[in-house]
Parts: structure tokens; C-alpha cells; sequence
């Protein structure tokens, strides 16, 4: 490229081009926008383009996690799998852009460094890596909650002889480990996924683990058709219902939310969650209406999980390292296919790193406790910088040049983690404040998208210039987040979902579980005439 290009004919530019950027795409189409998308990867799907590690797969059901908002496209697509698998779902994902025909609005490869306000045209600047200028009068951050990979920052990294990979930017043309000593670094979902596949192929893994993960069994399975056939019979109704259940599930919601643990003796407690052991998957949390508000209530929950890792682990050593102690749902639950089973292996080793962390890499492997353990290759499964890492990694400035990360500094603040005060017409899809990932992500991506489109579409019908919270909107809304979240024990842990598993950033807890209540608030909101947002 010659030099910067400037194109002052854009309404709206989208960054990125997963499942929310496209659905933005096409509904911004949809009522006349000139949108353009810009995508760093080299393909569409976001998080599913990125997440290519062994085993990955997504804990919702396929049947759930796929976009509502067209009939023919739900009617027409086949999923195969009880869970879909990763190259599945992005196979739906470049189906999805084919079929509404979105590619032309994409640039692929093309990273996002800047946004910049400007006050006197009311329009963004948009900068990218690769030189590209764009101004724009909308700015969609679709930018997803998990997709700023955390590696850790360990002494000795460049010493290591072998390769390091982190399961969150996983080499497209896959990785060798046959015949391999493997390092696993996390157990988190991905970690849970991955180490079974991986020790299935290579010589020997050893597991680095920090804190063990509560995970409940898949059985994941092909669909059955006569299932299929039921539920695209009925799925405008599943849809509906999805939006209206605290998960954003439809028919896999299950009943029993009414229901307190401790209402329940111990036989018939034990029963309800032998029954949603043996149906397996996130549905587990839900066995009652308790479980994430009274400790002793999840105690119960956790100690029947306890039991059903000690059933599995031949050593009870192993047993005991791989029980967690902490409130069970406080992270995100793992769903598993052979996890636990795994540790029986003679080939596969769990080291504990939660007294002693990992001091250094070497060039043969990684040291712990004195003792390094020699490998021929590192996964980090590691996480991400959850939720407004993605954000904070563009540089981003509103009214006065006043830089996102700056306001953000002691944590995120949103009015409904949609919009940020003192940052106009830009707009965040399942941003920090939101339910986003305590939900069913599709449908509260589908949810905002919706939302975000009417605003559009009522501002440029009413010469609205601009859109941004008022600051009393957004304190309060900050205000009920914490609000809620303090309510239930999901400050009882370290989790992602607080920001504490990235060394440095604020502790604020960042999504908000209510996704029913935030959807009526929202919808209060917009027939309000847009109430606690100011329309200039
Ligand atoms: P997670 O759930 O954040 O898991 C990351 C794991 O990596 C977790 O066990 C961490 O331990 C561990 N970790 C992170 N840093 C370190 C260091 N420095 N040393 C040792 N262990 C470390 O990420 P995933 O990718 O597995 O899953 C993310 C989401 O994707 C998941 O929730 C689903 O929604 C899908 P920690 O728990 O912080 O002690």
C-alpha cells in the first residue's frame, strides 16, 4: 500500500468479524447502512477461528449455539453432534457470511490499532495495521469476550528449545505431538479439552495445574434426527424461550430452577444430581435455584463432584490434587470428555503449581520447585484477558482525546455494557456489564445486535447526531452490576470473570447474571425513547 486512505463514506465500521460482527453486518445492511468490517485473522469466526487446539468444542449444545434470528438458515443447517466441534462450528460460520453474502463487507487481515473521536464531525477515525484510514459515524466493537490470549509472563521463555503454543492461537496447520513429551500449562475448559486428545498422541503430558476445575461429563453424541426433526419444528419457540431463561437456553434449559438444594434430604438432593450427572453438561449448575447464592447449598453440589473424581482417579493422590476446594460454578464449569480418566494413564503427570508456581522455563522444559521437567513442547492453556482485554489492546479515544483504558483504569464502566459515557456512537457488543458469557453467547450477541440496529435505525430516521450514556445511567448501571454479583458467590474465587486471573487488572466483576432482567430492562430502555442515554 502507497499511504494511508482515507473513505469518509462509511456509516459504520465493525471490528471483527466473528459471530457479532457478521450478524451486525447484516442487520446494519438491513436498514440501509454502508457498514464495513475489519478482521485481523484471515478468515471469518472470531474466537472459532483462533481456538483451534485439540479437542475444541463448545460446552453449549449445537442446537443452542446457533443464530435464531433467520428460520431458513436454522431450518437448513445440520448440525451433527450433540456439541459441535471447533472446525464444525466455523464451518457454520463461513456459511453463515456465504449465505447472507457479507464477504464483500470484510477485510480480512487487517487489525484494528485505532478509534479515535473527533468532536467537531462527530465521526470516528478508524486506523489499521495495515495503513488504512476510515472515518465512520458508528463504531460496532465486536470484538469478542475471550479473545486477548494471556501467556504468561515466565522467566525463560526465549531459552526453551522445543515450541510453545498458547490453545487460543493455535497453528491452522495443527501441531505434531507424536512421539512428544508435552507440557499442559492450565485447566481451564481448554486445558479439560485438550489434555485427553493430546495424551491420546503423544509420548507423555504433564499437567501443569494451578487450580483443579470442577468438569461434568459431555456424552457428547451424534444427534439423533427424530431430536432435530422436533426441535426445528418448534424453534421460534425455543428461540423465545432462550431469551427469557437466566443461561440463554432454550430447550435445554430444564426444569428444576425452582427447586432449593436444601430443601432436599440428602438421598433425594444426591438424586437430582446424579440425574443431571448422567445427562451431563452446564445443565449440572442448574439442578437448583441455590446453588450459586448459599455457600452450603454449593458445598453439597461440590462434594458430589468431589465423589464422582474420586470414583474416576485410580490414586487418590491424583484424586485429591485434581479436587477443587472453591465454590463450584465460580468459574466457569468445564464439560469433559475422558478428563478425569486421563490421570489413570502411566503416560500422563500432574504437577501442582498452586503453592509452588512455575519458576522458569529452561531450555529442556519447566521448572518448578527446583525440579525441571524436561519436554519437547509447551501448550499454554492459559486463558484470555476476558472481556475487555480485546478493548483495551486498540487504542481507543472519545471526547478529548480521553483514552478507553484511562477512564477504564480502576475497571470498566458501561451503561447496560453497551456504551461507554464520553465515547459517542460507539458501541460494544456483550460488553463488560452485560450478561455476555454467563449466557448462551449467540443469543446475547443476537440480543445486542438487535438492540444496537433499532437505535440506528431510530437515530438516523430522527437526525440524531449522537448517542452516549448519561453518567448517572452509567454509575448506576455500574452500581447494579456489582450490586448483583455481590448477592451471589461468584466473588468467592479468582476467576476471569473478575479479572483476576491477569496479573494487574482491576478486580471488577464483569458480567452481569440476569440475562432475562436485562433483556426486559433493555427493552424498557428502548421503549423509554433510549431513557438514560442522551440523543443529541
Ligand atoms: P481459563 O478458563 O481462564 O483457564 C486458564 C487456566 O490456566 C486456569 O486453570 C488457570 O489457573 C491457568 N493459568 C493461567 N495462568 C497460569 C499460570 N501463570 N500458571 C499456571 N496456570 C495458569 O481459560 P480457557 O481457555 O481454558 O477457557 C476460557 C473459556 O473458554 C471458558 O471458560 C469457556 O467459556 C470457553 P487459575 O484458575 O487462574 O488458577
Amino acid at each position: 500500500m502507497s499511504g494511508p486512505q482515507t473513505n469518509d463514506d462509511i456509516d459504520l465500521v465493525i471490528v471483527g468479524a466473528g459471530l457479532a460482527g457478521l450478524y451486525m453486518l447484516h442487520s446494519a445492511r438491513g436498514i440501509g447502512l454502508n457498514a464495513r468490517v475489519f478482521e485481523s485473522g484471515s478468515g471469518v469466526g472470531g474466537t472459532w477461528f483462533w481456538n483451534r487446539y485439540p479437542g475444541a468444542r463448545c460446552d453449549v449444545p449445537s442446537l443452542e449455539y446457533s443464530f435464531g434470528f433467520d428460520e431458513a438458515l436454522q431450518q437448513e443447517w445440520e448440525w451433527t453432534e450433540r456439541y459441535p466441534t471447533q472446525p464444525e462450528i466455523l464451518r457454520y460460520i463461513d456459511h453463515v457470511a456465504d449465505r447472507f453474502a457479507l464477504r464483500d463487507g470484510i477485510t480480512l487481515d487487517t487489525r484494528v490499532l485505532s478509534s479515535h473521536y473527533d468532536e467537531p464531525t462527530s465521526r470516528w477515525t478508524v486506523t489499521t495495521e495495515t495503513g488504512e484510514v476510515v472515518t465512520a459515524r458508528f463504531v460496532v466493537m465486536a470484538t469478542g469476550c475471550l479473545s486477548a490470549a494471556n501467556v504468561p509472563k515466565i522467566e525463560g521463555s526465549d531459552d526453551f528449545a522445543g515450541e510453545i503454543h498458547h490453545t487460543g492461537h493455535w497453528p491452522h496447520e495443527g501441531v505434531d505431538f507424536s512421539s512428544k513429551r508435552v507440557a499442559v500449562v492450565g485447566t481451564g475448559s481448554s486445558g479439560v479439552q485438550s489434555i485427553p486428545v493430546i495424551a491420546d498422541e503423544a509420548d507423555h503430558v504433564t499437567v501443569f495445574q494451578r487450580t483443579p476445575a470442577y468438569a461434568v461429563p459431555a456424552y457428547n453424541q451424534p444427534l439423533d434426527p427424530a431430536e432435530v426433526e422436533q426441535v426445528k419444528a418448534d424453534y421460534v419457540n425455543w428461540r423465545t424461550v432462550a431469551r427469557r431463561t437466566a443461561t440463554g437456553f432454550g430447550g435445554h434449559a430444564r426444569s428444576g430452577e425452582m427447586q432449593a438444594a436444601l430443601d432436599l434430604d440428602p438421598d433425594a438432593r444426591a438424586a437430582v444430581y446424579q440425574e443431571r450427572w448422567e445427562y451431563g453438561g452446564l445443565t449440572f449448575l442448574g439442578a437448583f435455584n441455590d446453588l450459586l447464592f448459599s455457600q452450603e447449598a454449593n458445598d453439597t453440589a461440590a462434594e458430589f463432584v468431589r465423589g464422582k473424581i474420586a470414583d474416576v482417579v485410580d490414586d487418590p493422590t491424583v484424586a485429591a490434587r485434581l479436587s477443587p476446594d472453591t465454590v463450584i460454578g465460580c468459574k466457569r464449569m468445564c464439560v469433559d470428555s475422558g478428563y478425569y480418566e486421563t490421570f489413570n494413564r502411566s503416560d500422563v503427570a500432574l504437577v501442582d503449581v498452586s503453592a509452588t508456581p512455575i519458576e522458569r522455563l529452561t531450555e529442556t522444559g519447566v521448572q518448578v520447585d527446583g525440579v525441571v521437567h524436561d519436554v519437547d513442547a509447551i501448550v499454554f492453556a492459559t486463558g484470555f484477558d476476558a472481556m475487555t482485554g480485546a478493548l483495551n489492546r486498540i487504542d481507543i479515544r472519545g471526547r478529548g482525546g480521553v483514552p478507553l483504558t484511562e477512564k477504564w483504569a480502576a475497571g470498566p464502566l458501561t451503561y447496560l455494557g453497551l456504551q461507554v459515557n464520553g465515547f459517542p456512537n460507539l458501541f460494544t457488543i456483550t460488553g463488560p456489564g452485560s450478561p455476555s458469557v454467563l449466557a448462551n453467547m449467540i443469543v446475547a450477541i443476537e440480543q445486542h445486535v438487535e438492540w444496537i440496529t433499532d437505535l440506528l435505525e431510530r437515530m438516523v430516521a430522527d437526525g440524531v447526531t449522537e448517542v452516549e450514556p448519561e453518567p448517572q445511567a452509567e454509575s448506576d448501571w455500574v452500581d447494579y452490576v456489582n450490586l448483583v454479583a455481590s448477592i451471589t458467590l461468584f466473588h468467592g474465587c479468582s476467576s476471569w470473570y473478575l479479572g483476576a486471573n491477569v496479573p494487574g487488572k482491576p478486580r471488577v466483576f464483569m458480567p452481569l447474571p440476569a440475562f432475562p432482567e436485562y433483556k426486559q430492562k433493555c427493552d424498557e430502555v428502548a421503549a423509554a425513547g433510549y431513557e438514560g442515554f442522551i440523543l443529541t
